[in-house]
């Protein structure tokens, strides 16, 4: 069952509940109830009011649902109470998600990445449990909980664990700004797919590359950034072009920062691919989440190409007129938009055309030796999966 509480004038509240719904059947569960609810401020216990939770725990029995799932964040004690009122687990969105990430992660990198998440997600709750106890209690007993000397050995055991991993994952890190360095001598113009989870930035690469990387109907499909070369006929040349993690609102900030390694290849591209699903009902709220989340991670001023996907699914009065124009996003920041299908193919040689145009741009700015060219790459993170390349033709 899935609950969304709005509390006071939360702007991201969505009444519908179906990107939990989508996050949920990603983690393989199927949803069969929703229920909304409004508050000015949560419950310390229960999070929603006692009313609210028999309503929840009525149609939990009537529905025979095995767990709840709420789109907000929960308190451990919350998340204990109402495990307890309504007698069956009880879940939350930032759970829900690292469930979904540890379930996908693939590579070595990515499995530390939400090993990190995990990790810190737990130390965030235990320590806020821990104040909270330390705050009510006033010398009672810990009511349930663990003992603060328990909670002070479990944070220190996870400190040790989150420092171990934090190594393993700089280790990474550096090998992979090797490799970075050594495709930056070849001059490689490096673009990234980036953009909301679900956008359709697989079956996009898949598209421009001709690869077969996992596309699907599910939030977080991708979990591990794989790099093709594409090669542009119309400026001679190939240039790199990595499909990486999608974003989504309210990613909480410790989640982003396990993940800064993979996100580090979008900070560091020359030209980002931010696409965008244009069927979307919440296209402008999940444009500017990734605006945010690019912001976060220093690639605010990465030039971008404003994709608008999935146009087969526009109605003919919605369809744009043009393939491509721009528009000014801020005062002073101007973007140039292409819109594209994916699936059918539609826009794409005009995609394609706005890439090299940009990449052989970039390239006259910084040519200063003449026979520099714009190079190619034959790299990928995920080596194990990705198939030959073939033998490019030079610029
Ligand atoms: N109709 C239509 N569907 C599309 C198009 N592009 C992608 N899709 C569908 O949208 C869903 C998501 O596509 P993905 O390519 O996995 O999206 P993504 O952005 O890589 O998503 P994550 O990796 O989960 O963040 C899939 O079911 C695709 O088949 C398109 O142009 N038109
Ligand atoms: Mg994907």
């Amino acid at each position: 069952m899935l609950v969304g509480v709005d509390i006071g004038s939360d702007a991201s509240f969505d009444a519908t509940l179906d990107e939990l719904a989508l996050l949920a059947e990603s983690a393989g569960d199927v949803a069969v109830a929703r229920v909304t609810a409004r508050r000015r401020a949560p419950d310390p216990a229960l999070f929603v009011g006692s009313g609210k939770a028999d309503e929840i725990k009525a149609l939990v029995a009537a529905t025979s649902a095995h767990g709840v799932i709420f789109d907000q964040a929960l308190s451990p004690a919350q998340q204990r109470n109402l495990e307890r009122h309504l007698g069956v687990p009880v879940a939350d969105r930032t759970s829900l998600i690292l469930d979904i990430f540890a379930a996908r992660a693939q590579s070595h990198e990515g499995k530390l990445q939400v090993e990190l998440a995990r990790l810190q997600y737990m130390a965030t709750r235990l320590v806020r449990r821990w104040s909270h106890l330390e705050r009510q209690q006033g010398g009672i007993g810990t009511r349930g909980g663990p003992g603060e000397a328990q909670i002070e050995l479990d944070r220190r055991m996870i400190g040790d664990r989150i420092k171990s991993v934090k190594e393993r994952l700089e280790k990474v890190k550096r090998q992979r700004g090797t490799q970075r360095r050594a495709r930056e001598r070849r001059g490689t113009f490096r673009v990234s797919l980036v953009g909301y989870t679900n956008a359709g930035k697989t079956t996009l690469f898949n598209a421009l590359v001709k690869a077969r990387a996992y596309a699907a109907d599910q939030l977080f499909a991708t979990l591990d950034t794989t790099t093709r070369a594409l090669w542009l006929g119309e400026a001679q040349a190939s240039v790199s072009l990595s499909d990486t993690v999608g974003f989504i609102r309210n990613l909480p900030h410790k989640l982003v920062q396990a993940f800064e390694a993979t996100l580090q290849e979008s900070a560091d591209a020359d030209l980002l691919l931010h696409v965008i699903d244009a069927a979307s009902p919440q296209l402008a709220e999940q444009q500017a989440d990734v605006e945010r989340v690019l912001d976060e991670i220093g690639a605010a001023g990465v030039p971008q190409l404003l994709v608008y996907n999935k146009c087969d699914l526009l109605e003919e009065s919605r369809r744009p007129r043009e393939e491509a124009d721009c528009i000014e996003v801020r005062s002073g920041v101007r973007r140039q938009r292409v819109f594209v299908s994916a699936r059918t193919g539609q826009g794409l040689p005009r995609l394609r055309q706005a890439i090299a145009e940009m990449a052989l741009a970039s390239l006259n700015a910084s040519a200063s030796p003449p026979s520099k060219n714009i190079g190619t790459v034959a790299s990928s993170t995920d080596a194990a999966t990705a198939p030959a390349l073939p033998p490019h033709q030079h610029a």
